[in-house]
């Protein structure tokens, strides 16, 4: 036992994906949330750029989802995961599933968009070995893929300061990516080059062999590496390819998901129906942690056989669809529906993807992409200080009351999708006034 602890101390949390000293000599701290606005715990409003981290879509603080929450504990505060159920739970899966294009049907939960990906490489695997073609072990991802930390993801995950640590898993291969500055900057949506990037799974096939392939997983847009949006017949041709050899397609949509997009999902607003889905974030509004994977039926009904007593699929968390967790769901999608913020988001597109390019021209912006409410705005590096420049424009951001995010020398903005179009404005008047400076 310490003798005491101390509160105020900022050293005892090890803060995640952070420069934990640079933080902690000059912090950033928060202390509460309502509507598009964060506040600091000096009193500062901070407008909210980026949905928190991508996950607030309906704003903050809305009383639906923590009257829902707090009613549920009181209810039914925990249930047992495995060989147990309650009601709302299965309502959750179906109003998952009822989003989702097709047949994509059967919800698989989760805490995080991390357990997502490796519950949906594993239904994978495991779907090849059901269906006796057990000679499918490699996964393929892509560079400049993010599919959170865990072994799984990190393997798939084209990151490579989060990969060059750990040996990660074996049998794994990557795309390149599909974004190229000198074809594609300042492309308004998705840029009209690049289809052809996705062939190189035809040459991923041919040197592995294709019956060695279990699946290819996907961000449909590149949220967290710096906004990467597909060219117009990428995924088209990657979905081709893969129906053409047997390789399921997993779309990560744990960015894309609940109208970040103004669209339910990519699967949705690209026309393309993935063989598995992940999803986290939005599924929540951000309130309580949540994830899962969404599976078409056929992937679904390939588990379903042998004996009745025996489990299908030897995978699940203590809190797989916590009850806390459904019941912010439920009241979030609710939200969603009633507020038609999915179409509220398209309906905006265009106002934010004219005020996301009114910055060309601005000091050190080499790009600027956007696709549905996300805009990426690439700068140019300082040389030899990679990231720098960025990281100066995100703290001065920050200090002028514009909460956006900062990977590398881009930025990123996907605010919440009840964002109005004065607060748009004040956005990219901040952020233009602030490139001045850096
Ligand atoms: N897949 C994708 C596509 C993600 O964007 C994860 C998986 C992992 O989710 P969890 O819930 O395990 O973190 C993510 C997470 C950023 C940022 O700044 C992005 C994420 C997380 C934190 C920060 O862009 N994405």
């Amino acid at each position: 036992m310490k003798d005491r602890a101390r509160p105020n101390d900022l050293e005892a949390f090890w803060m995640p994906f952070t420069a934990n000293r640079q933080f902690k000599a000059r912090p950033r701290l928060l202390a509460s949330a309502e509507g598009m606005h964060y506040r600091s715990t000096d009193g500062r409003r901070i407008l909210d750029g980026t949905a928190g981290l991508w996950c607030v879509n309906a704003g903050h603080g809305r009383r639906e989802i923590a009257e829902a929450v707090h009613a549920q504990v009181l209810q039914l505060d925990y249930s047992p995961a495995f060989q147990m159920g309650y009601p709302a739970v299965f309502e959750a899966a179906s109003r998952v599933a009822a989003l989702l294009p097709r047949d994509l049907d059967h919800i698989f939960f989760g805490n995080s968009g991390s357990e997502a990906v490796e519950t949906a490489l594993k239904i994978a695997l495991a779907y090849h070995r059901m269906k006796g073609d057990g000679g499918r072990t490699r996964l393929i991802g892509r560079e400049r893929g993010y599919h959170g930390v865990n072994f799984g993801g990190l393997s798939v995950g084209g990151i490579a300061a989060n990969r060059k640590l750990y040996a990660g898993i074996p049998g794994v291969d990557h795309l390149p990516q599909s974004f190229d500055l000198a074809h594609q900057a300042f492309s308004r949506g998705q840029p009209d080059w690049g289809a052809h990037l996705a062939d190189a799974l035809e040459q991923i096939c041919a040197l592995h062999d294709p019956s060695t392939i279990a699946a290819v997983i996907v961000e449909p847009m590149a949220g967290s590496t710096g906004v990467l949006i597909p060219p117009k017949g990428y995924l088209e041709r990657l979905k081709a390819i893969c129906d053409r050899h047997g390789i399921l397609l997993i779309f990560d949509e744990v960015i894309t998901g609940f109208g970040r997009l103004g669209a339910s999902f990519g699967a949705e607003l690209f026309g393309i129906t993935p063989d598995l889905l992940c999803f986290a974030k939005g599924v929540t509004n951000g309130a309580v942690p949540m994830g899962g994977v969404a599976v078409r039926k056929h992937i679904h009904d390939a588990f379903m056989q042998g004996p009745e007593n025996a489990i299908e699929f030897a995978h699940g968390y203590t809190y797989s669809g916590h009850p806390v967790a459904v019941a912010a769901a439920l009241a979030t999608l609710a939200i969603y529906a009633r507020e038609d913020l999915f179409n509220r988001a398209k309906g905006l597109s265009a106002y934010w993807q004219d005020a996301a390019h009114s910055l060309k021209g601005a000091p050190h912006v080499i790009d600027i992409r956007n696709l549905g409410l996300v805009a990426g705005i690439e700068l140019a590096p300082i040389a030899g200080k990679p990231g720098t420049r960025a990281f100066d424009a995100y703290v001065k951001c920050f200090e002028r009351g514009l909460l956006i995010r900062q990977t590398g020398d881009i930025l990123a903005l996907s605010p919440p999708l009840i964002v109005e179009k004065a607060q748009i404005d004040e956005m990219f008047g901040i952020l233009g006034e602030v490139l001045k400076t850096c």
